[in-house]
């Protein structure tokens, strides 16, 4: 069994430490783009620049922009009259634009494009008399977002297979359906087919609404995770994509941890482990996959593996307002 060193042991000494490290992993396009906008409206319009709620779910990226002049609210009316304001990578309810215009603050909207086609979807799908069910965790904010498109009653909320047995709808003959875009592929294809056996006229996207950062990550620690004894998610747990790479990994089989930071890795998880697999969920920068790895490496000797399962090579625009 191999007991973690304490940090004073010479590394040459310590035990053998496989560290099997997931591609992709860490930011997608939406968050890059995310923080972009921040930093550009900071730079273009000088601090403060006001953020409704957290831009991405991951606190290290909210203290660095913290530091150079966001200012993180979570309603608008935390929002001066005279302060720009940008809504976040997860999407808001319609309402949030609409007070804004009624106010006239200047906003930029930092909700992810894949984010917004789902918004899109919503809004088709209505114009076309359909009721529509969501996938999706009740209380995240993509989700309030997305319900937030629809006038009130015209979204029905399901999170599992039970849900679908339990629904009772007034009018069943003209359904479709939609999704949140970080939710498990598995545990989602399951809903969908209860979705399609209990309705057999529901109609969703043709490609699913769970989008390529999600997938890939997915698709990615489902790779390492059957050879680890342990696989670590680096995120927080406000994080929905991030979690689904720890219940991914659990799936297989294995224990997972999240962690926001090294400091949060306790050297006893190490015990009896030779093989670690190491991921980090779309909100979590890189530097922090390297903080990891220089934290084993005081207590193990370390060999890394990166495993690629597939390259993203998706790239955003940023929105007008910041160049006009
Ligand atoms: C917006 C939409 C999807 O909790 P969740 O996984 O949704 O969000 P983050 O901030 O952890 O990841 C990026 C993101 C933003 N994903
Ligand atoms: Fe967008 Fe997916 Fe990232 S919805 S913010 S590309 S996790």
């Amino acid at each position: 069994m191999n007991a973690p060193f304490p940090s004073e042991t010479p590394v040459t000494d310590a035990p053998h430490l496989l560290v099997l490290i997931a591609a992709p992993r860490g930011f997608c396009a939406g968050v890059d783009r995310a923080i972009e906008i921040v930093e550009r409206a900071i730079e273009r319009f000088g601090p403060p620049v006001y953020v409704r709620h957290e831009i991405v779910h991951n606190k290290y990226v909210v203290d660095e922009l913290r530091a150079k002049g966001a200012v993180f609210v979570e309603e608008l009316d935390e929002v001066p009259n005279d302060a720009p304001v940008v809504f976040s990578a997860h999407g808001v309810p319609k309402s949030v634009p609409a007070e804004a215009e009624r106010r006239k603050l200047f906003y930029v909207d930092a909700t992810c494009p894949l984010v917004s086609k789902v918004h899109r979807q919503a809004e088709r799908q209505i114009e076309k008399g359909q009721h529509i069910i969501f996938i999706g965790h009740a209380g995240h904010p993509e989700v309030i977002g997305t319900m937030g498109q629809v006038p009130e009653g015209q979204m029905t909320l399901v999170e599992t297979v039970d849900d679908v047995a339990e629904l009772e709808l007034e009018d069943e003959s003209n359904l479709s359906f939609l999704t949140q875009t970080t939710l498990s592929v598995d545990d989602t294809a399951q809903v969908v087919s209860a979705l399609r056996t209990r309705f057999p006229g529901i109609v969703g996207p043709k490609a699913e609404d769970i989008c390529y950062a999600t997938s890939n990550r997915q698709a990615a620690v489902k790779q390492i995770a059957p050879s680890s004894d342990l696989v670590l998610v680096i995120g927080s747990p406000k994080s929905s994509n991030s979690l689904r790479l720890v219940e991914v990994s659990e799936k297989c089989g294995v224990d997972a941890k999240l962690i926001q930071r090294a400091d949060e890795i306790d050297p006893a998880w190490l015990e009896g482990v030779g093989t670690l697999g190491l991921t980090a969920g779309a909100s979590a920068p890189e530097k922090l996959v390297r903080e990891v790895i220089d934290k084993l490496s005081e207590w193990r000797s370390v060999e890394e593996q990166t495993l690629v399962t597939t390259e993203e090579k998706m790239v955003f625009k940023l929105p007008r307002q910041l160049f006009d």
